[in-house]
């Protein structure tokens, strides 16, 4: 059993507590023996069954909800999920990315045309920002949106696109040129049976889920498609990012809280020199440094969040410390975990093994390690000048 006493932290209200529960009860009821061979069929399940269940509709605001994205309970929902299983995790996270967009700055009919069927589990979404050529340095995209009349018309390449071949439309940013660099992107919602859209390739990494490469060729799309102003990509991508990169810490809160509790069980279970492993000192000092890496990950998570929720305009800095500091640690706290396990760690579906895999990508995605750094020692420079 996870250690809950984080949520009697000053950070939660008791809306949160309630949600933690529940949520925990239903992952125990339907998150055992998940599939991991057919993911993209595992994966559109799963969004059925958190749609049906009620969960998704914490990824977007709407009728008889917050008004907005509620992050301590975003980052609640991934942590408890990734505990359970990182597949149910990323389903309701990519929901929660491809919505963003639409939630944060859709005009009325783009919000109600996508935002009741992301919520409900009935459309699969997606967030199309990286390319083969620019992944961290997003200013530099190259995927082309040219006026045509009242059309707009794509060309490009996208990549690393979670939820491609499976999702019902994209979220795809694009180069409109009112300016050269960042200033000069926009951002569309984009069918995914538009004739001018093609999988181009399903791509396999060392934790699977539905991945791929995007093609846009002469993809011709009605004005009405352009999500908030032309020449705001840049600031709409990063805007969602900030929301969603704090989530990405919990996801990985939730892997290395799991990887505590099977090194606890290991640790008691397991007898070595006479006595269970967790007598041995060395084992402690381990187990010490995995609870110190967990606490101090969620404090910075859920600072971020609660700040964001409190109003703060930009959390930016506070969420690149959370996902940074997040990843990185559950990294450490997964490898000890691994070691702790000896043979049995490495062996294939052991469930140190598979968070061993999951954690790996959550250090590149949504803003590599290395770019959180740059945008946390920017925030610490910039504050110096004023
Ligand atoms: N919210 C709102 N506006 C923001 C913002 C944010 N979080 N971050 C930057 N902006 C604004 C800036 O204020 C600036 O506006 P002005 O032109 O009006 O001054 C503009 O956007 C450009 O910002 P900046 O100069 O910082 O752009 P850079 O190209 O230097 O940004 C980084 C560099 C590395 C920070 C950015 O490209 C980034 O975060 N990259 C990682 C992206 C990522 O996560 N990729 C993974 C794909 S999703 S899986």
């Amino acid at each position: 059993m996870s250690d809950k006493s984080f949520l009697h932290w000053p950070f939660f209200e008791p809306r949160h507590r309630e949600l933690a529960e529940r949520l925990e009860a239903w992952s125990v009821q339907n998150l055992s023996g998940i599939d991991h061979h057919d993911t993209d069929q595992t994966c559109r399940s799963l969004v059925a069954a958190l749609g049906r269940d009620g969960w998704l509709k914490f990824t977007a605001p709407g009728e008889g909800d917050a008004e907005r994205i509620d992050v301590r309970t975003l980052a609640l929902i991934r942590e408890t999920l990734a505990r359970h299983a990182g597949l149910a995790d990323f389903a309701f996270a990519m929901q929660g990315l491809g919505a963003g967009p639409l939630s944060l700055f859709g005009n009325a009919e783009q919000r109600e045309a996508w935002l009741p069927k992301t919520r409900s589990g009935k459309a699969i979404a997606a967030f199309a920002l990286s390319e083969p050529a620019s992944g961290s340095d997003v200013a530099n995209i190259a995927t082309v949106a040219s006026r045509d009349g009242a059309n707009f018309v794509l060309d490009g390449e996208k990549t690393w696109i979670s939820n491609g071949g499976i999702a019902d439309f994209y979220i795809v940013f694009a180069r409109t040129g009112e300016a050269p660099g960042a200033r000069g992107l926009s951002t569309f919602v984009i069918e995914a049976d538009n004739p001018g859209l093609t999988i181009a390739e399903r791509l396999n990494v060392i934790a699977p889920h539905p991945l791929a490469r995007l093609r846009f060729e002469a993809c011709r799309v009605p004005a009405s498609a352009l999500v908030g102003r032309a020449g705001d990509g840049f600031k709409i991508a990063m805007a969602t990012l900030d929301v969603f990169r704090t989530s990405v810490g919990a996801a990985a809160l939730g892997f290395a809280r799991r990887a505590l509790d099977e090194t606890l069980k290991r640790a008691t279970d397991r007898h070595l020199f006479g006595a269970p492993l967790a007598d041995l000192q060395m084992v402690q000092g381990h187990i010490a440094d995995m609870a110190l890496e967990i606490d101090a990950a969620a404090l910075l998570i859920y600072r971020a969040a609660w700040a964001k929720d409190m109003g703060a305009a930009r959390v930016t800095r506070e969420a690149a410390m959370a996902k940074l500091f997040a990843t990185e640690a559950a990294q450490r706290v997964i490898d000890t975990a691994v070691q702790i396990h000896g043979g049995d760690g490495v062996r294939s579906c052991h469930p140190v093994e598979t968070l061993y895999r999951e954690i790996r990508a959550l250090r590149i995605y949504e803003g590599a390690s290395d770019v959180q750094k740059i945008v946390i020692a920017r925030s610490v420079l910039s504050a110096l000048e004023h």
